[in-house]
């Protein structure tokens, strides 16, 4: 028999972690790669800078936020959508670098969702005491409603405390502490799924200093 380490099935500690039907933790996924995602990130932001969005209700989000891809996340007064072009600048997004696609299409495939082609990656940066309420993500359906791609979240820097719930706000969740370099997985039957960041600590990181940069990359629809 030849020995080939890449035949290898990984070991049990790199084995997708499930926290729920359809979603899972990749712990560590990122890592060989973090420096890599971290030098896009901040070509990304050299384009189109962190700002903190207003919600529909006027509050100041706590993170900041920017895009990369053909389409962009934002908040205002009018409400929540993807835009091609961001407001702050009327240029389209900076251009999804290519070992986020990788990555992103790799940690897909990982946890069980073939051909995931993300479109839109929301870069989100928490200082400490930043946090984001329980939400779902569904302004990606589109007017076909079709939530059929998962969710790739990158979690780089600080730790945060990832909360995961069920279908209906009231629902219990579940926490999960998020590391420099673990890759979160959802879509299937928990693509609509609460979930939430808890205030981030003080902390310094090695790499990033006083900050957690987390990397969603989606598929959007469009609604028109
Ligand atoms: C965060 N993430 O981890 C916030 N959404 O900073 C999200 O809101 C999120 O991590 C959908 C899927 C994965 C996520
Ligand atoms: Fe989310």
């Amino acid at each position: 028999m030849t020995l080939n380490l890449f035949d290898e099935p990984a070991p049990a500690y790199l084995q997708p972690m499930a926290i729920a039907p359809g979603a899972a933790i990749l712990r560590g996924y990122a890592l060989p790669v973090a420096d890599a995602l971290m030098q896009g990130v901040e070509a990304v932001l050299a384009a189109a800078p962190l700002r903190h969005l207003v919600t529909p209700g006027g509050q100041t989000m706590s993170v900041a936020m920017s895009n990369c891809g053909a389409l962009g996340w934002v908040s205002d007064r009018r409400g929540y959508r993807y835009l091609a072009v961001d407001p702050l600048s009327n240029q389209p997004w900076p251009p999804m670098p290519n070992e986020f696609l990788a990555l992103a299409t790799r940690a897909a495939a990982e946890a069980g969702f073939a051909d995931f082609m993300p479109n839109a990656c929301l870069i989100n940066r928490y200082e400490p005491g930043a946090r984001m309420g329980l939400h779902q993500d569904r302004d990606e359906g589109g007017k076909e409603e079709n939530f059929s791609a998962p969710i790739v979240s990158v979690s780089l820097g600080l730790p945060a405390e990832f909360l995961f719930g069920g279908l209906q706000r009231k629902d219990k969740t579940t926490r999960w502490l998020l590391l420099h370099g673990d890759v979160v997985v959802w879509g299937g039957p928990s693509r609509l799924a609460f979930h939430g960041v808890a205030p981030m600590k003080a902390g310094e990181h090695a790499v990033l200093g006083a900050r957690r940069i987390n990397l969603t990359f989606r598929w959007a629809g469009l609604d028109d």
